[in-house]
């Protein structure tokens, strides 16, 4: 079975791109399979209202482990499986506790064995009006970017599309990532799930 990690900065929007995409796969409950920096499983079930309550949020460093969730999904009458891995979110530097550096440590040994990285960042961070090529990435995400291009696994998905000023056009983001396999989604409203579903389909 395939393994899709969602990875990036912290409140880009990770924990509550994994739920509503679980959701919008089908699945009526998630069961998390939570796993810690030294390796212990522990399991948890929500309803998709339950894990956006307790899962997600404004403050940083919500999610401090790596959360997996199975999912069956169909196309027609096809079938397919794919765990959708939930990760600590990356930041530059070196962080002040213990507990989230080896949580991003955890993290960074997930993306080694990804089979698909899905690389998440918020476009409402990005944008830099000043400068030509105005969606700007921070170091950490140009590192993420960098590693998953050189394997053929890597997409990223640009969270938070909702947010986008109305002046800005969708093309012009594609524009400056051409090359790159790209979604623009809002884990919010489901923008882009659909587009996302058949990529990881015929991944899986
Ligand atoms: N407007 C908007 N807010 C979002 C979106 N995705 C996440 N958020 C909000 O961003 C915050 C961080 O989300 P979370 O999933 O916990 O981020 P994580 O740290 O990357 O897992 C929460 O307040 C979410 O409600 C989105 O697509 N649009
Ligand atoms: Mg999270």
């Amino acid at each position: 079975m395939r393994n899709c990690l969602v990875i990036g900065k912290t409140n880009v929007g990770k924990t509550l791109f994994v739920i509503n995409f679980a959701a919008y796969l089908g699945i009526k409950k998630i069961r998390f399979t939570l796993v810690d920096s030294l390796g212990r499983q522990h399991f948890r079930e929500y309803t998709p209202e339950l894990a956006r309550k307790y899962l997600t949020g404004g403050k940083p460093h919500h999610t401090r482990c790596l959360q997996n969730v199975t999912i069956k999904f169909s196309v027609g009458k096809g079938q397919k499986k794919l765990i959708l891995t939930d990760s600590t979110g990356l930041k530059d530097g070196i962080h002040p506790k213990e507990e989230i550096r080896k949580a991003m440590a955890q993290t960074l040994g997930a993306l080694v064995e990804a089979d698909l990285i899905m690389h998440m960042v918020d476009i409402s961070q990005m944008a830099d009006l000043g400068q030509e090529n105005f969606f700007t990435l921070e170091l950490i995400d140009r590192q993420i970017m960098d590693f998953g291009r050189e394997r053929s696994s890597y997409l990223l998905l640009i969270n938070k599309i909702d947010l986008l000023q109305s002046h800005i056009s969708r093309e012009k983001i594609k524009q400056q990532f051409s090359g790159i396999p790209l979604f623009l989604v809002s884990s919010v409203t489901g923008e882009g799930f659909p587009e996302v579903k058949s990529y990881v389909w015929n991944f899986v």
